[in-house]
């Protein structure tokens, strides 16, 4: 067994937004970095998708239990009631990945639609803080009262050079690196493990997302790009929460090899 293997062996691991992307692609990482022994808790509103998962998951590392929950961060109640209505085995979370994400359009103020805002601030931020608020009691309940745990925020090259174009979304995610770097301030007398992943360009269902369902204007993001693979963020997830207890990955920031910053890219063609 890989030393990571072992070091991931018997956690329980709760990943939000696992319906797609970056969180799919992680979940499915998890298990097979660490088929063993391993509990994954999967969250997002579209059960019906977690549930393929869960099967696509279980069937090909029978070691691997899941337990797909409908979740929808933004909702302050749902958040809430999440750890009580977990299955006892799965109440203990070790690591919590904060993934759950989205960006609405690309309007420039003051045009920019007040649901938009308030749909990513809820989601990225308030959804963001809610589920860590939610777990963090029982990681720093562990360790006689030292605690133990990660919990990995995705942020975004967003968070840290602001686009025009991207006011809001942009703001979600300094938000988040604020947020990250506040609370691994806080709970510095803790073993709990404040670990942030900023990715650059990433093809997912993101800009489809972005474009409300308009799949032409999501292609043309990644036209002459080689943008990553949600497996590539996965990878890298599943690296830091492999780390020895006592390394923290703070930082992190992923491009692909075409791209320089948040609106620098080289496009070929
Ligand atoms: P996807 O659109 O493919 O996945 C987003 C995931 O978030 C889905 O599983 C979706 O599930 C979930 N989600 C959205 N809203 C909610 C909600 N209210 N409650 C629960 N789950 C929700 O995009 P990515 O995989 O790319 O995005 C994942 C994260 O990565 C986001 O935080 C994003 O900001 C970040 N990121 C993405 C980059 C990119 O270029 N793709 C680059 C940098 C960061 P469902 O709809 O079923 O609820
Ligand atoms: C996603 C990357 O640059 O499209 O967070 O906002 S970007």
């Amino acid at each position: 067994m890989s030393s990571i293997a072992k070091r991931l062996s018997g956690k329980t691991v709760l990943i939000t937004g696992a319906s797609s992307g970056i969180g799919r692609s992680t979940a499915l990482e998890f298990a097979s970095t660490s088929p063993q022994d391993l509990k994954l808790i999967l969250t997002a509103r579209r059960i019906d998708r977690l549930k393929e998962l869960a099967e696509t998951i279980t069937k090909e590392y029978p070691g691997v239990k899941v337990h797909p929950v409908q979740l929808d961060v933004s909702n302050a109640d749902e958040v809430r009631g999440l750890v009580g209505n977990l299955p006892a085995e799965f109440r203990e979370v070790d690591v919590l990945v904060n993934n759950a994400g989205l960006v609405k359009g690309v309007a420039k103020a003051p045009h920019i639609a007040e649901e938009d805002i308030n749909v990513m601030f809820a989601t990225n931020v308030t959804g963001l803080i809610n589920i860590t608020q939610a777990i963090l009691p029982t990681m720093l309940a562990r360790n006689n009262g030292e605690g133990a745990g990660d919990i990995i925020n995705i942020g975004s090259i967003a968070g840290r050079e602001p686009y025009v174009g991207g006011g809001i979304y942009c703001a979600t995610k300094a938000a988040v690196r604020s947020f990250s770097e506040s609370l691994r301030k806080e709970l510095i007398s803790t073993r709990v493990r404040v670990i942030t992943v900023d990715p650059g360009q990433v093809e997912t269902e993101f800009s489809v997302v972005r474009f409300y369902g308009d799949k032409s204007k999501a292609n043309a993001v990644y036209a002459g790009c080689e943008p990553l693979t949600p497996e590539d963020i996965a990878e890298v997830i599943v690296f830091t929460a492999g780390r020895r207890e006592n390394v923290v990955v703070a930082d992190t920031l992923l491009f692909p090899n075409h791209q320089a910053s948040a609106t620098i890219m080289h496009r070929k063609g």
